[in-house]
């Protein structure tokens, strides 16, 4: 029979159960990850959010009306169980409970679309296509416990540094990055894009006075390419600061990585150790590579590149055997960065841009940017695109726009270097790519 919760309460997770509260009388409430009937004794595991507690029915110890319930549960069913602590070296945790009382809360239909005890490995598509159930996974849901440690460490590390956190509209009229990337959508009687990044908005915050901003949100990109790194809606970390140039803003990002590796490290132990990855905590001070330094490093490992092209996968790959860890790429050619991007001062065919990798991986892009109007305009017609369409954010630039840096950090992908997964699809609840519109 299901039973709805009345008063019914835990009283504890799993992980706080330990040999020490042994004959104390507890309630937990979980799924039942495995059953084993032995005929005479019943072995549940019931899983729960942090993980696993054996409920041991020897049928001469329990009620046999308790015995017959536990006889006819099914994987996955959501039950609540009443039981004595026993000290158990054969169990998870050393311990295992005794029950005095079984109610069941929910049954899952048989058989299961996936195993969530991994027992049988499926492939990414079918886990995504059931991805309720492949979250229930341990070594999964840890993704996400270490993926919401890295937000908050990053919103920590901004209000440490007193930002000021900021929400800007993801329905937008215009481009920032560029036109091809764009998912045009119907807005009432007119055509809008979904936002391709804050960027503009970021910077008229700059006009705006409030000289520190940060905003953690989703970003939109129609990107035809099927791979690894690439999702259509992902999370970008933005900030922007006035009064800043490239360098300093390159320094926070370098800190703000820092503190959230070290809290990663320290707040998820267990994850990390599921996940099998041996998280090393940066030192201070990344590398920083010459954009036409390293032209010659990727041409010496056999790519050919030419000066003035961006990297392209065997680029960024011959890089990732070069470098070992994070590093900034600095001194990109003017030409292939974007509009507001702040040419030096006197060597205009160079920008004030860099870009973050890790190894193989472009973690994050930044720059200077252009805070004088008419150069701004001037940038925006030499990229082929129409001032008038920039109309309003051009309007901040001519009443008093401070000079001003920032960068964007791909939250998924530092996500990927934290777990250590190689599909960025893994780090994200529900992904959007090319092919993937649902659940
Ligand atoms: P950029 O376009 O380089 O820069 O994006 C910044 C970072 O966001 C992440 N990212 C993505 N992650 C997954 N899938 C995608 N399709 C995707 N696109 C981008 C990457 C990337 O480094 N406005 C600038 C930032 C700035 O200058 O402040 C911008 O958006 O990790």
């Amino acid at each position: 029979m299901i039973n709805s919760l009345k008063n019914l309460r835990r009283s504890h997770y799993s992980k706080e159960i330990t040999p020490e509260l042994n004959g104390e009388e507890v309630r937990v409430m979980g799924w039942t990850h495995e059953i084993r009937d032995l005929g005479g004794i019943i072995f549940v595991l019931l899983r729960d959010r942090d993980g696993l507690i054996q409920v041991t029915a020897p049928s001469k110890k329990i009620e046999s009306e308790i015995f017959e319930e536990l006889r006819k549960l099914k994987k996955e069913s959501v039950i609540s169980v009443k039981g004595k602590i026993q000290e158990s070296n054969k169990a998870p945790n050393g311990v295992e409970l005794l029950p005095v009382e079984i109610t069941i809360l929910n049954e899952s239909k048989q058989p299961l679309p996936l195993d969530p005890t991994e027992k049988v490995k499926a492939e990414i598509d079918t886990r995504l296509d059931s991805r309720f159930l492949d979250l229930r996974k341990p070594g999964v849901n840890g993704i996400f416990k270490i993926k919401s440690v890295i937000l908050n460490s990053a919103r920590n590390f901004f209000i440490e540094n007193d930002f000021i956190e900021i929400n800007t509209p993801k329905l937008v009229a215009s481009a920032t990055e560029g036109g091809t990337e764009l998912f045009p959508i119907t807005y009432f009687e007119r055509e809008a894009f979904l936002g391709q990044s804050p960027q503009l908005y970021k910077q008229m915050m700059m006009s705006a006075g409030f000289d520190k901003v940060f905003e953690i949100a989703q970003i939109f990109r129609a990107e035809e390419h099927d791979t690894l790194r690439h999702l259509n809606e992902a999370i970008s970390i933005d900030m922007e600061a006035s009064f800043l140039n490239q360098h300093d803003v390159m320094e926070y990002l370098e800190k703000m990585i820092i503190k959230i590796s070290v809290d990663v490290k320290e707040k998820c132990g267990s994850e990390l150790d599921a996940l099998e990855h041996d998280l090393k905590i940066p030192t201070e001070t990344f590398p920083k590579v010459d954009y036409a330094d390293l032209v010659d490093m990727v041409n010496s490992k056999g790519v050919n590149m030419r000066y003035g092209e961006d990297l392209s996968r065997a680029a960024e790959k011959a890089m990732g055997e070069l470098m070992d860890g994070f590093y900034f790429i600095t001194g990109w050619p003017q030409e292939i960065k974007p509009f507001y991007v702040l040419p030096e001062d006197e060597h205009p065919e160079i920008s004030q841009a860099f870009d973050l990798m890790y190894k193989d991986l472009e973690i994050s892009s930044g720059a200077t940017r252009v805070h004088q109007y008419d150069l701004l305009v001037k940038q925006i017609k030499d990229k082929g695109l129409n001032p008038e369409s920039f109309e309003t954010y051009l309007a901040a630039f001519e009443y008093g726009m401070p000079p001003h840096a920032g960068w964007g950090v791909g939250a998924d992908r530092l996500t990927m270097v934290l777990t250590g997964v190689q599909n960025i699809r893994e780090t994200v609840l529900f992904p959007r790519d090319r092919r993937r519109l649902t659940p």
